[in-house]
């Protein structure tokens, strides 16, 4: 696979205009900081166990709430106070987006970002002039990747938000919606490859159903799997190396997504032969959607070898709709970097920061506030993490409590050698079993032992 290393950037601060109030990089002051606006947590360079926070972490800011979000709800009309969103013209105020997106990234002193294809370039009256408008852009966008040294994390093409869009793309009743859909994956795959992308999300918009009396389940399935199977062959024609990832998420916009959870996509890959071709992105707000934490669906993941990405966000838990907040949960952070720890670390996959401030938040330094918050929220958890597995005492505990397994009784059982006669033997020989506690709150005590 695709593996590159994090460079230290050399982000060229000149003629930097939209955010006037951080001269920036934002620096590390350590833990007594009072300033708003400085590391308490994230030191780019300190290294645990061999690799630096940076290296770990692998934070890309996504362009599509942070720079594009207006902070619009059912209810109301945008909110964000935006400079670089002013211009008359489409093209110039996709060139100043990008202008505001490289200043804001270079400043934060994150290494990745990601995004749609129509985040970057608006949608015109043609797909012949969006793949121009597509075109001009990713040519602005190289230069200023090489100006500052960030790297795309990943691309994607947006397939949910224009209405020819709204019963799905690939999923979609009619062959000509689907030949859109796949037109557009095209050319956002190889925006992605000329950007350097190293990896490449598909996360199912309107990949879902609103109703089963219109809805042919099975077909719908199949031309989703169809799709994907094409990009594999795309990839493969252009000579595209990155990470292609699936993105779970149960409902919304659809009342039912097909790729509703880390297991059903894995069914889903498994049953169309996929699962060597995707590994998962997963977003913690999907997670809580799905009725799972996002440890379960990180676990079941990385189990399964397919823990790629991570979109790193939060809902609220009083709402239930994707409000896709920052990150600030210091127990979130830890459980998602143990298990990042656990695979040995993101190989092509980062940290994204999948998420848009508040409605309220509507001035641009508000933007720096939230990054700022999420980073050190993930690098202490990053510090936990790896001083929990470092004492042991949790990884010890589970083994113990599985230790009966690996005696001779155990083994025979898992190796097929035993039988339900030679169970009911075993109970008539040795009658009832011993129980013993779970310690569920003695481990949570362990944790906050950590994270005090
Ligand atoms: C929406 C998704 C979306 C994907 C990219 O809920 O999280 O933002 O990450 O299409
Ligand atoms: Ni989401
Ligand atoms: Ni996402």
């Amino acid at each position: 696979m695709f593996i590159e290393p994090v460079k230290p950037t050399g982000h060229n601060l000149n003629n930097m205009a939209y955010f006037p109030e951080v001269s920036g990089p934002i620096p590390f002051e350590g833990r007594g900081s009072k300033n708003p606006l400085a590391f308490r947590h994230y030191d780019a360079h300190k290294v645990i166990g061999g690799k630096t926070m940076a290296e770990h972490l692998r934070f890309a800011v996504c362009y599509w709430h942070t720079f594009r979000g207006t902070g619009l709800d059912p209810f109301g009309a945008g909110t964000m106070m935006r400079a670089w969103d002013q211009a008359a013209d489409p093209m110039q105020r996709a060139r100043d987006t990008m202008d505001a997106a490289f200043e804001f990234m270079s400043k934060l002193g994150v290494n990745f970002w990601c995004f749609h294809d129509h985040d970057i370039a608006p949608e015109d009256s043609s797909f012949a002039q969006s793949t121009k408008n597509l075109q001009s852009m990713v040519e602005y966008a190289s230069e200023k990747q090489a100006d500052t040294g960030i790297q795309l994390l990943w691309g994607t093409a947006n397939l949910f938000s224009h209405p020819r869009y709204q019963a799905g793309a690939a999923t979609n009743p009619d062959p000509h919606v689907f030949a859109y859909a796949g037109a557009q994956v095209k050319r956002a795959l190889e925006a992605t490859q000329e950007l350097g992308g190293l990896g490449y999300v598909f996360w199912g918009g309107r990949e879902g159903y609103d109703t089963l009396l219109n809805t042919d389940l099975k077909r719908e399935r199949e031309q989703f799997a169809r799709l994907l199977w094409m990009a594999i062959d795309h990839a493969k024609k252009i000579g595209f190396k990155g990470q292609f990832y699936i993105e779970p998420k149960p409902k919304e916009p659809t009342t039912h997504q097909y790729d509703s959870n880390a297991e059903a996509c894995l069914n889903f890959l498994r049953e169309f032969d996929l699962l060597n071709h995707l590994k998962l992105n997963l977003e913690t707000n999907h997670a809580t959607l799905a009725g799972h934490s996002m440890l379960h669906e990180m676990r079941v993941a990385r189990h399964a070898d397919v823990l790629g990405s991570v979109d790193a966000n939060t809902g609220d838990e009083l709402i239930g709709w994707d409000t896709d907040q920052f990150p600030t949960s210091l127990y979130l952070t830890t459980e998602i970097m143990i298990e990042v720890l656990k695979m040995g670390g993101f190989t092509s996959g980062g940290l994204n920061f999948d998420a848009k401030v508040r409605r309220q938040s509507h001035e641009p330094v508000d933007l720096f506030y939230a990054h700022i918050g999420g980073m050190d929220a993930f690098a202490r958890g990053l510090e936990v993490a790896w001083a929990i597995l470092e004492d042991g005492r949790l990884d010890d505990f589970v083994r113990t409590r599985y230790a009966e397994w690996e005696s001779e009784f155990g083994r025979k059982i898992m190796e097929s050698n035993k039988t339900l006669d030679d169970l009911e033997d075993h109970v008539l020989r040795h009658g009832e079993p011993e129980r013993k506690s779970g310690r569920q709150e003695m481990l949570e005590n362990l944790v906050n032992e950590f994270i005090l």
